[in-house]
């Protein structure tokens, strides 16, 4: 009832990319066949490397202090959707108790970004509650403010080792334009295709025909080009009072749980941060109306202004922005 082991994939064709337990309540959709490294120009492409080694380091030095109790190494997750589709209560449920706050009034900029550190079942993950767009496109000065919210966004994923997994949450509502562009914004200009993608998809209680929902979803899922890993339909409502909704809140809480220890087991991807700056902010001007996109002084200004970067430090960025320009 809770997972979706029952839908159909979106593409029989794509092949897998990864391994996953039949085992777990989370259905397996088809796998953009961009999650292998992309075959483009090395020479063009950003740095990309993962934190396996780092994983290593830290398991030999567990394994030589048979004393000290074992840390487990960060997950790093980045949620993602549109206002009120119940980001805050998916990170409450995944933490299995009160830990963000429900419809909060916080800082709707795009990329703005909150961060929560959950330790479940010995796996510590830390949960980026961010904003994404709430329409498919953006003003130029939405644009200035993305920049400065992706410069400390970005900085921060690169000092926790990158992002391991891409949690989408949806509401029953249709695959719109805006579903789109937040996939495009998290999946491809920010993570380069390299991070797994699972939907969660809310409000299950209130759906009477499911698969009709689904259905029609799923042409539009078609028509968008949008691709998951995993999904999963959850109810991240939680009244005690009924018994129904426990027994689902409870199973939805073992499907989002199984998505997170089976999909970040390839580890993170991570780039230098004037890299990964460069790749996303090049390719988010993208959103913005040809005409009113960002020139090479305005970019300076703005790495200066509101991200208090040196001048030196701000040109060559706007320099790699500029070569990155898709
Ligand atoms: N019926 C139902 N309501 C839900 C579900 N998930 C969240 N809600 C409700 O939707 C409202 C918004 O939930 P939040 O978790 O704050 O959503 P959000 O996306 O974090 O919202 P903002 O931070 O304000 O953008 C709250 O009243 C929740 O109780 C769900 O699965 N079913
Ligand atoms: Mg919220």
């Amino acid at each position: 009832m809770v997972s979706s082991s029952e839908l159909q994939p979106f593409s029989a064709s794509a092949p897998p990319a990864f391994e996953r337990s039949p085992a777990l309540p989370v259905s397996n959709t088809s796998v953009p066949p961009a999650f292998a490294p992309p075959a483009s120009n090395a020479s063009a492409s950003p740095p990309f490397f993962t934190r396996n080694q780092h994983v290593q380091l830290s398991s030999n030095s567990v394994v030589e202090s048979s004393t000290k109790p074992e840390i487990p190494s960060n997950i790093n997750i980045v949620l993602f959707g549109e206002t009120g589709v119940g980001n805050s209560s998916v990170i409450n449920l995944i933490a299995g108790s009160p830990t963000a706050e429900v419809s909060a009034d916080v800082d709707r900029c795009t990329m703005a970004s909150t961060k929560y550190d959950i330790l479940v079942d010995n796996a510590s993950y830390t949960v980026y509650d961010t904003v994404g767009l709430e329409e498919p496109q953006m003003g130029v000065n939405g644009y200035f403010d993305v920049i400065e919210k992706a410069y400390s966004f970005i900085q921060s994923l690169t000092n926790a080792g990158g992002i391991h997994l891409l949690l989408f949450c949806l509401r029953r509502a249709r695959i719109t334009a805006t579903v789109q562009s937040n996939y495009r914004l998290f999946h491809e200009f920010l993570c380069d295709k390299r991070v797994p993608i699972a939907f969660i998809f809310t409000g299950l209680e209130k759906e009477q025909k499911v698969e009709d929902w689904w259905s029609r979803n799923q042409r539009d899922i078609k028509k968008y080009g949008i691709h998951s890993v995993a999904d999963a339909r959850i109810t991240a409502v939680h009244d005690l009072d009924d018994p129904d909704q426990v027994a689902q809140y409870r199973e939805s809480r073992k499907a989002v749980l199984g998505i997170l220890s089976e999909w970040t087991k390839k580890g993170p991807m991570v780039m230098d941060t004037q890299h990964w700056l460069a790749m996303f902010l090049a390719r988010m001007a993208t959103l913005v109306p040809q005409k009113r996109r960002p020139k090479r002084k305005d970019y300076t200004r703005v790495l200066i202004k509101r991200c208090g970067m040196e001048p030196h430090a701000a040109k060559s960025l706007t320099h790699l922005i500029e070569d990155s320009r898709p």
